[in-house]
């Protein structure tokens, strides 16, 4: 049997879920064994260590022993083995796919920021007011984009809009994200019947 890489995965994380998704639509999850690796900001996992010092999630470790990360870079690696239509080459389809991605990694760091600060025993009002503003304004904005993103390939751009967006439900129920942007909402509903999203909805365990 050929050797499998490992994923330091989590099934809640939205980065690893980009991977996951990445690995779905290429046909690759035969190919990588998932290692169930607890990634907390404030307790540095030393089996997670031992191959990315950042202490991270997802952390790919090829066959050779190399390891490979953040998110994107194991995305585009993936892309890369399977030769997949998930990294445009070059254009406009490039600049739109990774701008989407820049915009929905930015959402997840200030959606994981604010949840952060929200669990703290003394949250600073200023702080969540900030991430609350910034959420609000990118589902505005996305939801302009609604219809460009109905038109677009799927790519890493759109994949890692819909990790943001699932991760909204999972962590931000009461927030309502639906109502302050209906048109992404709907595009949403069409992103989720894809296979390979429905098979990397995050769980907790
Ligand atoms: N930019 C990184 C972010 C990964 C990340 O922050 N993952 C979280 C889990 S959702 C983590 O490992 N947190 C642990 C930490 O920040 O120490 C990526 O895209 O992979």
């Amino acid at each position: 049997m050929t050797a499998r890489m490992k994923l330091h995965w989590s099934p809640k994380s939205p980065y690893v879920r980009k991977v996951m998704i990445c690995a779905h639509e290429l046909g690759l999850v035969p190919r990588l064994e998932l290692v169930r690796s607890v990634a907390a900001m404030l307790k540095p996992n030393p089996a997670i260590m031992a191959v990315n010092p950042l202490s991270k999630i997802p952390t790919l470790v090829r066959e050779d022993g190399s390891t490979l990360f953040d998110s994107v870079v194991i995305c585009e690696y993936l892309n890369e083995l399977a030769r997949g239509p998930l990294f445009p080459a070059q254009g406009e389809a490039r600049w739109q796919a990774l701008r989407w991605h820049a915009f929905g990694d930015g959402l997840l760091d200030a959606l994981i920021l604010w949840r952060n600060e929200r669990e703290r025993q003394a949250p600073l009002q200023p702080l969540l007011d900030a991430f609350e503003l910034k959420a609000r304004a990118s589902l505005k904005e996305l939801d302009e984009e609604a219809q460009a993103l109905r038109e677009a390939p799927f790519t890493i751009g759109s994949l890692t809009l819909a990790c943001a967006l699932g991760y909204l439900d999972y962590r931000f129920d009461a927030f309502g994200w639906r109502t302050q942007a209906p048109r992404l909402a709907e595009w949403y509903a069409e992103v989720s019947k894809r296979a390979s999203v429905q098979a990397t909805a995050p769980v907790d365990g």
